[in-house]
């Protein structure tokens, strides 16, 4: 590279992710190849539209390209092109959520998602995101005893509230979701059912959590997480009548995108592809295996873990109430990136600290699972927790 400063920080943050522990469970590290897709002569086009309907010229490749990667998104999640369409080019997670809701939700309606305390995205309504400003958010959350969902309770939500649309699908649950009771209470108050399985994408593919594709309307999901492709996102939606893919594709563009990112496109692909092979299969099932490791470990050395375990990639230390006291969210963080391990603070429900300087950690092991580690490096892992935290 001829700029010396930039490839300079390049080669330190090669450095610093190859040496550090990285528990943030919403990161991963992509192969080789989606890393050529990302830095291929795709990012030099600009493609605004669709394929065999683009507004510039020079894009049969790029159809061609577009075209597999959709083939592939719907093939991976066993979904026939008949009765479902998928939408590739949102830039992410968040683009893809407020496409959703710029499709199908007047200005001012209802949307219901989980508080973002409890494990909740911005973009499920907080008020500090244009979902929350342009909509209203009808907020739920776990069940004070269990920390899990209390379908029962939801759906009195639902039932009084009247939302246009129910988001399931979160950012900090470690818990298996039950699709099927999030489609009757969708049913029964008359609202869309938008699944936004970012977080899951990869457990979902690889066969160990539960599909929502048999119940939900939309399917979002950013790619760049258990799913392990490129930062990006991508959105799902039911071929019927009501004409959901068609609104959608117009709410991307020209609703909220110009050109999207063609190189992006390409890197989703090679992921799509990545994640069909029974090598990933077997890395879902190991993320699942290390979480549960790590948790049931923690638990041993004294640590409360939000709703008692996990079913997923990720869990919830309570901090707080671990070490009476003693340490936050935040300086637990802090002390562990100074020993090289990486994770992020995090509210836990009913928190009574505030986001910046929370009562909780979020741990994930995507991304260590991605580099080879098995039972017994977590139980290790969990071990240099404690002690860091308890020095
Ligand atoms: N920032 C992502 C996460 O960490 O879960 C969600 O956008």
């Amino acid at each position: 590279m001829k700029d010396k400063q930039i490839e300079k920080l390049i080669k330190a943050e090669e450095k610093r992710q190859k040496e550090v522990i990285n528990l943030i469970a919403s990161e991963n590290y992509v192969s080789k190849d989606v890393l050529e897709a990302l830095g291929s002569v795709f990012t030099n086009k600009y493609a605004e539209g669709y394929a065999d309907a683009r507004y510039y010229g020079g894009n049969e490749i790029v159809d061609e390209l577009e075209k597999l990667c959709i083939d592939w998104a719907l093939k991976l999640f066993k979904l026939s092109s008949r009765k479902w369409a998928v939408n590739v080019q949102p830039l992410s997670g968040s683009p893809a959520n407020l496409a959703v809701y710029l499709a199908l939700v007047s200005p001012n309606g209802k949307i219901m998602g989980m508080e973002l305390s409890h494990g909740g995205h911005l973009t499920h309504g907080h008020k500090v995101s244009a979902s929350g400003k342009f909509w209203q958010q009808i907020s739920y959350g776990v069940d004070k005893k269990t920390e899990q969902l209390n379908y029962d309770e939801i759906k009195k939500i639902a039932l009084k509230e009247k939302p246009d649309i129910i988001v399931a699908g979160f950012t900090a649950y470690p818990r298996k979701i039950d699709w099927k009771k999030f489609r009757e209470i969708a049913d029964a108050c008359g609202a869309y059912l938008m699944v936004d399985m970012s977080h899951i994408a990869g457990l979902v593919a690889g066969g160990v959590h539960s599909s929502p594709f048999p119940y939900a309307d939309m399917v979002t999901t950013t790619t760049h997480k258990t799913l392990r492709g490129p930062r990006s996102g991508m959105i799902f939606s039911r071929i019927d009548k009501r004409e959901l893919n068609k609104k959608i594709d117009k709410a991307v563009f020209p609703g909220l995108q110009g050109g999207p990112h063609i190189n992006q496109i390409a890197g989703i692909a090679v992921a799509l592809k990545e994640a069909m092979t029974p090598e990933f299969k077997k890395y879902s099932k190991q993320i699942i295996v290390n979480t549960k490791t790590l948790a049931q470990e923690l638990k041993k050395l004294g640590w409360r873990i939000v709703s008692g375990g996990t079913d997923n990639h990720l869990l919830l230390i309570d901090v707080v109430e671990s070490t009476s006291g003693k340490l936050s969210g935040k300086e637990a963080s802090a002390r562990l990136e100074k020993e090289g391990i990486i994770v992020n603070k995090n509210t836990i429900p009913f928190d009574v600290r505030n986001p910046a300087d929370p009562s909780g950690l979020r741990l994930g092991t995507a991304a260590e699972t991605t580099r080879g580690k098995k039972e017994k490096d977590f139980i290790k892992i969990a071990q240099s927790i404690d002690q860091i935290l308890r020095k």
